[in-house]
C-alpha cells in the first residue's frame, strides 16, 4: 500500500521529481510513500511528507479509491488532498518541486500511475 498527497495552496498543486529508482528517476509525483505495518494510512502520509518535505500536513478529502501503480504488481496508490499547517515544502529526497498552477498540471512528466489522478484534482485548484 502507498499513499500520496494532493499538497494544494494558493491554488497550486505541489509536485515532486523523483531521485530513485533509476527506472522512475526524473519521474514527477505526488509526494509519499509505504505505508508501514502497523500504521494508517493517513498517518502515514502525514509521517512521509514529514520526511520528504519537511512540512506539517493536514488531510483533506480522498481521491478516488485504489489506483493502480503498476500493471499486475499489485500494488495501489491512494491519494488524498492536502494542505500545509507548518513549513514548506523543501525536496529533502526529491530532485526538485514544483507549485503547478491549473494550467501547468500537464507541465512535468508524471509517472503512469500518478498521471491519472491529476485531473481529479483540478476541480481542488480553483478558489483555494
Ligand atoms: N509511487 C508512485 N507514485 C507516488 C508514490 C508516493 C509512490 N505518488 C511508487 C514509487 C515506488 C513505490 O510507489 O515504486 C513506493 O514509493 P516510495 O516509498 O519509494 O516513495
Ligand atoms: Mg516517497
Amino acid at each position: 500500500m502507498v499513499v500520496g498527497a494532493a499538497i494544494i495552496a494558493a491554488g497550486r498543486l505541489l509536485a515532486a521529481q523523483r531521485g530513485e529508482p533509476p527506472e522512475l528517476a526524473g519521474g514527477w509525483e505526488f509526494p509519499g510513500g509505504k505505508v508501514d505495518p502497523g500504521e494508517s494510512d493517513r498517518d502515514a502520509l502525514v509521517r512521509e511528507c514529514h520526511e520528504e518535505l519537511g512540512v506539517k500536513i493536514a488531510l483533506g478529502d480522498r481521491i478516488g479509491g485504489d489506483w493502480p501503480l503498476a500493471l499486475g504488481a499489485g500494488s495501489v496508490l491512494r491519494v488524498w488532498t492536502a494542505e500545509l499547517v507548518e513549513g514548506r515544502p523543501q525536496p529533502l529526497e526529491h530532485l526538485a518541486l514544483r507549485w503547478l498552477a491549473p494550467d501547468e498540471l500537464y507541465d512535468v512528466a508524471w509517472l503512469p500511475g500518478d498521471l491519472p489522478i491529476v485531473e481529479a484534482i483540478r476541480p481542488y485548484l480553483n478558489g483555494s
